[in-house]
């Protein structure tokens, strides 16, 4: 009996396990390494890292099966994931959602990396699919914005300029100067790559598996999804049409 007194007056102080997504919201959550500027800056090309990008596809990938999200986003260090809007996992706890996805991204990191890495994570609860596309091209901007003007920070500094000069050189400028500046040193801003200039989706993609049955021999088809990592993401309104389908009729 003491036990159980005990136990319950212990967990009413667990106050925040309660609290639960809205039903019908959208959950988005945001995972973001934890100091990786610092990791990056040791061990990573710059401004981007094809070797650091595919352990982020890695644990982006991850999070899609383990959170059964319906699109998984990546730029930067950082993993955008949507899930449904009438998902059960762990009965929408938010305490539950922030935390494994934040252990699920370290985890899978800490192996990719062979050292050990943090993330934290944020929800975000989206009302409507309006919301949730305003969320991702946010982030997409975001993602185009730091291409740009990661490419020029970094010339710049390899020209031989200092932190200062090149960060007071690029404040406050334009899209159309910071083109042209990469422009005059031989990089066409158009010709990046798509996953630095726009990020990465990850989502489901559904294929047909030929079998043979083992008593019969007839042939026989199965549908399977696997993991599909796209890095040529359309812009503007395309990506506003793409991202409504990971929403329809749900
Ligand atoms: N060298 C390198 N750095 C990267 C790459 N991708 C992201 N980063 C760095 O990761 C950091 C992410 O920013 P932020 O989360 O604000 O910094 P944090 O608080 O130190 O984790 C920035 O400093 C980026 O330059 C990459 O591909 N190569
Ligand atoms: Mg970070």
């Amino acid at each position: 009996m003491k036990f159980d007194q005990l136990d319950e007056r212990m967990r009413r102080l667990e106050i925040y396990h309660s609290q639960q997504v809205l039903p019908q919201a959208w959950p988005i959550l945001r995972v973001d390494g934890r100091n990786f500027s610092k990791l990056t800056e040791k061990r990573f090309e710059k401004p981007f890292d094809p070797v650091f990008h595919q352990a982020m596809v890695q644990a982006a990938g991850r999070l899609l099966e383990e959170m059964h999200a319906l699109y998984v986003y990546t730029e930067s260090d950082e993993i955008s994931i949507l899930l449904d809007r009438n998902t059960r996992l762990f009965d929408r706890e938010q305490e539950k959602l922030v935390s494994i996805s934040a252990a699920t991204a370290s985890a899978v990191l800490s192996l990719a990396f062979q050292q050990e890495v943090h993330c934290d994570s944020r929800l975000c609860v989206a009302a409507n699919e309006e919301v949730v596309v305003d969320y991702f091209q946010w982030r997409q901007a975001d993602a185009t914005r730091c291409c740009l003007n990661g490419w020029c920070y970094w010339k710049l500094r390899q020209e031989g300029m200092s932190v200062r000069a090149a960060t007071r050189q690029l404040h406050g400028r334009n899209f159309a100067f910071k083109n042209e500046l990469l422009f005059q040193r031989g990089v066409n801003f158009n010709d990046l790559p798509g996953w630095q200039k726009r990020g990465s989706g990850l989502y489901w993609q559904e294929y047909e598996k030929l079998g043979r049955n083992p008593l019969t021999g007839a042939e026989s088809r199965a549908t399977r999804r696997r993991v599909f990592c796209d890095e040529q993401l359309p812009l503007g309104p395309a990506y506003t049409e793409f991202l409504r389908k990971f929403m329809n009729g749900r």
